[in-house]
């Protein structure tokens, strides 16, 4: 069966096709996002990141995408958050979210990425994916978050998050 709500997936037996890290680095009422050239969600707004290696740990991918992205070396970087995607193709990933508070370096644009700097108020939601409006506040706020999502290419079908 095609899953399309929450409900129709047993959470406890759900596995990731692939791991994966998000990266907020969130600095004087500012975030730092990408504006994001290749891979999944190209031409969406959202923070950097991407796929874990194999043997590589949370926080080295992290730091290593948030390196190749935008040339800077990320500091501070604090556990945020856990988001799980069910895409209705069967695809799924699961998304470590970090928050930091420094870096080092100047973000600079890469054949991955173009760095942009928004007020904590002013997120572009409209660029981002869908989810992003539900637990993007509660990292700005450092409240934690966990979250489960059911996606149809890039519409939300549905979503949890406690
Ligand atoms: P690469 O293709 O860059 O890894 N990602 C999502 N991020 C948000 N905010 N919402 C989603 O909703 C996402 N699905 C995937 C995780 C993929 C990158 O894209 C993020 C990774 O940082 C469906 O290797």
């Amino acid at each position: 069966m095609v899953p399309r709500r929450i409900s129709d997936i047993d959470w406890a037996r759900w596995k990731a096709t692939d791991l994966a890290t998000l990266v907020f680095v969130h600095r004087d009422e500012r975030l730092l996002l990408i504006h994001k050239k290749r891979g999944l969600g190209a031409g969406k707004i959202n923070g950097p990141g991407g796929r874990v290696e194999p043997g590589e740990t949370l926080e080295a991918c992290a730091v290593r995408e948030v390196q190749e992205e935008l040339r800077i070396t990320p500091k501070n970087l604090e556990k945020a958050g856990e988001l799980l995607f069910q895409f209705v193709d069967g695809y799924a990933i699961h998304v470590h979210v970090f928050s930091a508070t420094d870096f080092e370096g100047t973000p600079t644009e890469t054949p991955e990425a173009i760095p942009i700097w928004v007020d904590d108020d002013r997120v572009p939601y409209e660029e981002m994916w869908e989810d992003d409006r539900i637990w993007l506040p509660r990292l700005i706020a450092g409240a934690p978050f966990a979250g489960r999502f059911i996606f149809d290419a890039d519409v939300m079908l549905d979503h949890e998050l406690w």
